[in-house]
């Protein structure tokens, strides 16, 4: 018997249904859906979703409970350029955002949606950023046109009745409201109004600019009520390592978009490194906040991975292969003929012919790729073999130390120490990158990404230095900040760094430099490690030669680096914290 009770109204809270209703006769659905979350519901929404082609089914002898979707190809990343903070004052929101006056951003987008979702279904999706019961955790409700957004919801957050639990009968709800339209780009906005807890997003279906939940909620709403709330919203992976002797450390690191955030977090060490286990917590975002015994402790807001599928395999990112065997939808990958995927750098032969991200035919002999470089998975958590212990745990795990790290084929060693806190923060809030395809632009430029947090923060980017800066108070036993990076290159181009589950080598010495062992040696830019404690035995070929290549630190290089934070420091000179300032001359003075 089909279950009746799909869809009907499932909650009682007044400023729910109040708004549901304000949205509804905006939009004008045809119908209103209301999410519970329940198998039943799974299962006729993909059922739906498979009859409208908006999802094609995968061969679930392979792959069960795994779905295949293609976007739009207009519509294949996040928009930074169309992506809006909208506060009072443009000062509110900073030179680094997009910034617009919620009033008029408001008119402009009620024209929009006006009458948007006539002749479709609005589904009313309640979810909660954070495990059931934690202080941090927050409640969204996302109120979309697409079925596929609402399936990715139910991946990616704890959506259902949860939500309306933790609720109560409380207005305090992020308000989120998401219309396709015709994906026309020009319609296109992405915009945040963080005094009102509220975001509309309209005409994408792409992951970071629909899924309502993460970058736009649990980071730019977030970092703004993290500031007034005296805690923290970062694009950090949480991960734990325990070492032969049951230690237990964890780590959160912030690496901007592909940048590895995701292969860190799941790294299975190499045969030297046996005994030694890294645990994941979360892959994209933490919230941290000081505990009592003063201490900082982090949860993952998300309960799934959105990951970045090229490259993905056994040797890369086994426990990712794991967690993406079932239950998975696949976005803009490219499709077998028996009902399998397929992306550069799988695992296994490279198919003689398949249907590409776009859905034409796609041979060896094909000059584009067959999938995207910004391909997705979405992945329930769950999967994950090395899941940790405490992944849902309310109260989250106390962080030992925090790493930033960039994507840089020069200039920035494998690993330094910082000094303290406040020089952590200046390297934090003066990281730089190359971009990728994880958003609409040119790739491979450097820009500043302070934080990994450039297209995140919802507020003034000056002020959220102070923030960080002004975090030190709210702790007695700080976190040590690190910096690496995984990407520097030879002169011939290649990677200096094995990089991938390798990177344990050098988990190992900041969790001993965090532990009190390791004892590091000064140099201008922090603390590196001594000669010897980067063990590089077993990596096949390896020398001492090429480790102090991607360690070394060459003036001219850094006398550039310096100069280059000019962009960022000018742009935000009129809230710079002068600390870092400050930071940046004592710099100097060592180089
Ligand atoms: P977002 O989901 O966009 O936030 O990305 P992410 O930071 O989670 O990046 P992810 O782990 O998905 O890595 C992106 C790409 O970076 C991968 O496809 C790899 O090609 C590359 N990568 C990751 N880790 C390493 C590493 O240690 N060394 C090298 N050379 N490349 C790496
Ligand atoms: C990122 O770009 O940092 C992502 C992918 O994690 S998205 O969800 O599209 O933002
Ligand atoms: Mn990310």
């Amino acid at each position: 018997m089909p279950d009746t009770s799909l869809g009907k109204c499932n909650t009682t809270n007044t400023a729910v249904l109040t708004w549901v209703e304000e949205m509804t006769k905006l939009c004008q659905p045809d119908t209103v859906y209301w999410c519970d979350g329940s198998e039943a519901e799974k299962e006729a929404l993909t059922g739906e979703a498979v009859q409208r082609g908006i999802l094609i089914k995968l061969n679930q002898e392979k792959l069960p409970g795994c779905y295949y979707h293609r976007s739009n190809p207009n519509d294949v990343a996040r928009v930074e350029d169309r992506t809006f903070i909208c506060t009072e004052s443009k000062e509110d929101a900073g030179p680094t955002n997009n910034w617009a006056a919620p009033k008029e951003m408001y008119r402009k987008l009620i024209t929009v949606v006006n009458g948007a979702m006539c002749g479709r279904t609005m589904y009313v999706v309640p979810y909660l950023m954070g495990p059931p019961g934690s202080p941090l955790t927050k409640v969204g409700m996302e109120l979309t046109d697409s079925i596929y957004v609402v399936l990715s919801m139910r991946v990616m957050t704890r959506m259902g009745l949860a939500a309306y639990q933790h609720l109560g009968d409380d207005d305090g709800f992020n308000r989120g409201l998401h219309c396709m339209l015709d994906l026309n780009p020009e319609n296109r906005y992405i915009a945040h109004f963080p005094v009102n807890n509220a975001i509309i997003s309209t005409s994408s279906n792409y992951g970071g600019n629909v899924l309502l939940g993460k970058k736009c909620l649990a980071l730019r709403i977030g970092s703004y009520l993290a500031r007034n709330e005296g805690w923290l919203a970062e694009h950090m992976l949480i991960l734990g390592v325990e070492s032969p002797t049951g230690e237990k450390t964890y780590v959160a690191a912030a690496f901007p978009s592909a940048c590895g955030k995701t292969n860190f977090a799941m790294m299975i060490p190499p045969a030297r490194f046996k005994g030694w286990k890294i645990t994941t917590v979360g892959d994209d975002i933490a919230w941290m906040r000081p505990g009592p015994d003063g201490r900082l402790y982090a949860i993952n807001p998300e309960a799934g991975y959105f990951g970045v599928v090229p490259g993905t395999n056994s040797k890369s990112n086994p426990n990712a292969v794991a967690t993406i065997q079932r239950d998975t939808i696949y976005t803009n990958v490219a499709l077998t003929d028996d009902g399998n995927v397929w992306w550069e750098g799988k695992d296994g032969d490279v198919p003689n012919e398949c249907l590409d991200w776009k859905g034409n035919k796609w041979t060896p002999a094909s000059k584009e790729k067959a999938a995207h470089a910004n391909s997705r998975f979405a992945a329930p958590m769950a999967n994950n073999p090395a899941l940790d212990a405490l992944a849902n745990d309310a109260h989250g795990v106390p962080i030992s130390a925090i790493i930033f790290g960039g994507r840089r084929s020069d200039t920035m060693p494998l690993v330094f120490q910082t000094f303290n806190w406040i020089h952590g923060v200046y390297v934090g809030a003066t990281m730089g990158s190359e971009t990728t395809a994880a958003a609409m632009s040119a790739v491979g430029q450097i820009r500043r990404d302070p934080m990994a947090m450039l297209p995140f923060c919802g507020y003034n980017m000056g002020d959220f230095f102070r923030h960080w800066i002004n975090m030190i108070r709210l702790m007695k036993h700080p976190p040590r900040i690190f910096n690496v990076n995984w990407f520097r290159k030879d002169t011939d181009g290649k990677f200096l760094w094995p990089g991938f589950g390798e990177n344990v080598r050098v988990l190992k010495w900041i969790v001993d430099r965090c532990n009190g062992r390791a004892i590091g040696m000064e140099t201008p830019l922090g603390w590196i490690p001594a000669p010897g404690e980067i063990d590089i035995q077993g990596l096949d070929g390896y020398s001492a030669d090429r480790l102090a290549k991607v360690q070394d630190i060459v003036s001219d290089e850094w006398r550039n680096e310096i100069h280059l934070q000019d962009e960022l420091f000018m742009k935000l000179h009129s809230s710079l914290p002068k600390e870092l300032i400050y930071q940046r001359e004592l710099l100097a003075a060592r180089l």
